[in-house]
């Protein structure tokens, strides 16, 4: 049947001279098979500057045209951000469906989401990407109607343009109230957290880089049982693969403890809408005490990805939160040899489990920095206090005397603080 056909696509770009072009290209080749769609042909046009009106030059939209026509492709992929101009322009006179990089992520992000709150933060940023650019189109998509990847939110062209401003404003201030919300739970969710005084680690990262993996293999390489909050998570050579955060407890067989979680990837160009509307989504990040940026090191932009990741981190107010770069996938560097650990850094692979075992070394090293193994004597009449710590804290042994009970817990600075009316030593 046509549900499993994949979509064709054109990608197609303006290249005004940018060095790094050509892995942008490749970059949006990867975001279109995400996407589902099949890529077809790509088209590029060497300009002084993108067109105001119609952002190729007039022949190149005749080559495009006949390539349209000859791989029988459904749609052109644009590797910039179009004006609305742009888009009416170019699908009146191409008679496809014209997406542009920003809507194609908002595409992935959509079909990824799965979260209450990321299904509603989706939701708000493609309203804002669509308010001032309503499609009027009604391209050949529109007739066939949906079919494979990629296309499902295009058929409705025409409905959209009869949509006006107010409307699309209430919708998104109805889903930002809705929203407000569903973080609250979040929210008392995060304060519990804080308060049991369990460290908390992220690993966050360019997509694609690898910090699902290495979700999914520290616990095993750090001979840790981990509680799973939520499912094991997808790891796929797909970018986007990951949306939502997920975390685990991990307990080390030396009764530490510290909480892990798996964020969304970074991309170069993050539409300014999902930055905004995923700060909820990156909240663990921002709450973590310790960031873990997983980096691609076998690729050879993975310069500029810590650069994207590290603007991404200031945007979202976590940009001074301790740090370690893990360089991943150094087992596809030829003649490398690893694990490496430069203090802040190591170099490495999540598929190693001596990598990680390193990783879980210096992560323990950061986290339990300070933490001190303390005997806390309780009374008897603030027994309530015993359950608290049992619950909340590290607790190594603990025994019931004749006046109260006596606990040995592993406490970190702030939580010495906290209890040291009962610290006997
Ligand atoms: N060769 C090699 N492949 C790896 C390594 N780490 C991860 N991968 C592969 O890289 C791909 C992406 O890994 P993920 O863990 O899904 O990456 P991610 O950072 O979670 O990606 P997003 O969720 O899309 O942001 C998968 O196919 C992994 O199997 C590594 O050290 N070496
Ligand atoms: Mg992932």
């Amino acid at each position: 049947m046509e549900e499993d056909t994949k979509n064709k696509v054109i990608i197609a770009g303006v290249n005004i001279g940018d060095p790094r072009f050509e892995s942008k290209m490749e970059e949006l080749k990867g975001l279109a098979m995400a996407d589902n769609f099949e890529v077809v042909s790509v088209v590029v046009q060497n300009l002084d500057h993108r067109l105001s009106g119609t952002y190729f030059g007039q022949g190149k939209l005749a080559e495009i045209k006949n390539e349209l026509a000859v791989t029988e492709a459904q749609a052109i992929i644009i590797n910039d951000e179009l004006s609305p101009t742009q888009i009416r322009n170019l699908e009146k006179f191409l008679q496809v469906t014209v997406l542009d990089r920003t809507e194609l992520i908002l595409e992935i992000f959509e079909s990824r989401a799965r979260s209450k709150a990321a299904k509603i933060q989706v939701e708000i940023a493609k309203l804002q990407y669509e308010m001032p650019r309503i499609h009027p189109s009604s391209s050949k998509l529109d007739q066939q109607g949906g079919g494979g990847g990629g296309l499902h939110n295009r058929g409705a062209g025409e409905t959209k343009s009869e949509i006006n401003r107010r409307t699309i404003l209430k919708q998104i201030s109805e889903l930002k109230a809705r929203l407000k919300k569903v973080e609250a739970t979040h929210e008392t969710q995060s304060k519990d957290r804080e308060k049991s005084g369990i460290p908390q680690v992220a690993l966050v990262g360019y997509t694609n880089a690898g910090k699902s993996t290495t979700f999914n293999n520290l616990p095993k390489a750090m001979a840790a049982e981990s509680i799973k909050l939520q499912d094991q998570v997808f790891a796929a050579n797909m970018l986007f693969a990951t949306l939502d955060t997920t975390i685990r407890s991990v307990h080390l067989p030396d009764k530490e403890e510290f909480l892990l979680s798996d964020t969304v990837g970074f991309i170069e160009g993050l539409p300014h809408q999902l930055v905004e509307s995923f700060k909820t989504t990156l909240q663990e990040a921002k709450e973590a005490d310790l960031l873990i940026n997983v980096v691609d090191y076998s690729d050879p932009n993975c310069d500029e990805m810590i650069a994207t990741t590290k603007k991404v981190l200031s945007e979202i107010g976590a940009n001074e939160i301790p740090m370690i770069t893990f360089y991943n996938k150094s087992d596809l560097l030829a003649n490398s040899s690893y694990p490496i650990i430069k203090e802040n850094e190591i170099f490495g692979s999540a598929l190693d489990s001596d990598s990680l075992k390193q990783l879980g070394e210096l992560i323990k090293k950061h986290i339990f920095q300070g933490f001190k193994k303390v005997k806390l004597f309780i009374p008897f009449d603030q027994g309530e206090m015993v359950s608290k710590v049992m619950n909340n804290y590290q607790v190594v042994s603990y025994s019931y005397l004749n006046e109260g009970t006596e606990v040995i817990a592993n406490l970190s600075p702030v939580s010495q603080g906290r209890f040291k009316e009962f610290i006997i030593n």
